[in-house]
């Protein structure tokens, strides 16, 4: 079998874009691991850019997501267990939507299911070869027996532990990481959230965040170590670390059932090029931010949109120059993505090496964005994401 685009993975970014790619009748397969019920339940990111609203907007696919999202006009910081109110609306005349990942990805593969789109499940990729030819093949399987394929172009959107980076050549390949020294706790409540607006606090005994998901479902989050034992946390004592490290006088955290637990251990990484011959990464394949800045979701979908805008250029136009650009965009945008988010985990995290010099400093840095209103417009530009460089042509 030949397809002009074979995309490796159905998480937002590998879905998004074959999505995109469907509306200008420009053919994919989706070859996807897991089941489509693993991937939509899959509990992750919560907050998007304007600019990925937008994107799923223009692409025909944003109608519950305008239906049930809440709109945010900023953030608040916690700092010496007092609230801070970014107001970014009146700041830089934009704010955040909240809607988790998982409803963007039950929005896609459920317009791709209605679309009958060719999105293959458990299916696993297990090879991708002649990437420096004129049709790059993919080896995966599917129903027990093993299978291949031929395609113009491979995309791989498989995330972080998939095959895809893999195949770039050893020799072409560079990469940049750093493994932080904690993790997120995260859990999911049964609560309607204690706040309008996400809350960062940056604490002497760690970081914490409150979140949400909806009016009646909180997602919170606790610095920990990076190999945290769950069965050490009992609700209780969740509970009672986010109250001190969240808490502020005349204000109370609501608590309620906690239905999930998890922890995230964090890492920013990046590679290039992000390209090389039939095959391009994109999302998580291609690199991965701590969630501190919220940019995890938001940067794949910024890969998706030069890509898709490539491609479209390619089929319909036969014109490769914003395939060519791929790369060099993309890597540029989230290097600042990945500035953000590095700058963000420094800030707000206690580190176990740190002395008494840096922990002073990190404070100031705290103090300084509470107070100085260039450094809220600069974080408010930051957390509210930088411009994509390309739009599909929908
Ligand atoms: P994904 O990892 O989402 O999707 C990759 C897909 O490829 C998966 O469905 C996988 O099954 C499939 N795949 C892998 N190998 C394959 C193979 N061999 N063959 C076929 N398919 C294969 N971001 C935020 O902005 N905020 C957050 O709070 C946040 N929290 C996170 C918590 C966790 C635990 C993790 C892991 C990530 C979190 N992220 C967060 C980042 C996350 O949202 C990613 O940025 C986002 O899922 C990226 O989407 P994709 O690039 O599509 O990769
Ligand atoms: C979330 O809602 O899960 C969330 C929000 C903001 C972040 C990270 C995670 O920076």
């Amino acid at each position: 079998m030949h397809v002009p685009v074979a995309i490796v993975g159905a998480g937002p970014s590998g879905s998004l874009l074959a999505w995109i790619l469907r509306q200008r009748g420009i053919e994919s397969i989706v070859l996807e691991r897991q089941s489509r019920e693993y991937v939509e339940s899959r509990i992750r990111a919560g907050v998007m850019e304007q600019n990925s609203v937008d994107l799923m907007i223009k692409a025909g696919i944003g109608e519950r997501l305008q239906k049930e999202c809440m709109y945010h006009r900023g953030v608040a910081i916690g700092l010496y267990n007092e609230h801070h109110f970014l107001d970014f609306d009146k700041l830089i005349g934009i704010g955040v939507t909240v809607y988790g990942q998982s409803e963007v990805t039950k929005d896609l593969l459920g317009g791709l299911a209605a679309e009958g789109h060719n999105v293959l499940y458990e299916a696993p990729v297990r090879a991708i070869e002649d990437i420096e030819g004129d049709r790059a093949t993919v080896k995966y399987t599917h129903e027990g027996a093993d299978q291949e394929l031929t395609c113009d172009f491979v995309i791989g959107c498989d995330g972080f532990h998939g095959p895809s980076r893999q195949a770039m050549p050893a020799s072409v390949l560079k990469t940049h990481e750093k493994v932080y020294p904690f993790g997120w706790l995260g859990v999911m409540v049964n609560a309607p959230p204690s706040k309008d607006v996400a809350l960062f606090a940056h604490h002497d005994r760690g970081f914490a965040l409150l979140s949400m998901r909806s009016p009646k479902v909180s997602r919170l989050y606790l610095q920990c170590k990076p190999d945290e034992d769950l069965d050490e946390w009992p609700d209780e004592r969740i509970w009672d670390e986010l109250d001190t490290r969240l808490g502020t006088p005349g204000w109370e955290l609501e608590r309620g059932e906690i239905f999930q637990k998890d922890v995230t251990p964090l890492r920013s990484f990046f590679c290039y090029p992000m390209t090389h011959g039939r095959l391009f990464l994109c999302g998580d394949a291609a690199h991965i931010v701590p969630p501190t800045g919220a940019k995890g979701l938001n940067s794949a979908f910024a890969d998706v949109s030069v890509l898709s805008s490539g491609l479209i250029q390619h089929y319909t136009k036969d014109d490769e120059s914003i395939l060519r650009r791929y790369g060099e965009v993309a890597l540029e945008r989230n290097i600042q993505t990945q500035r953000f988010s590095w700058s963000n985990t420094s800030k707000y995290h206690i580190f176990p090496d740190s002395n008494a010099f840096d922990r002073r400093m990190q404070a100031g840095e705290m103090e300084y964005l509470v107070t100085n209103e260039t450094a809220q417009i600069s974080y408010a530009q930051q957390h509210t994401g930088l411009p994509f460089a390309y739009w599909p042509e929908l």
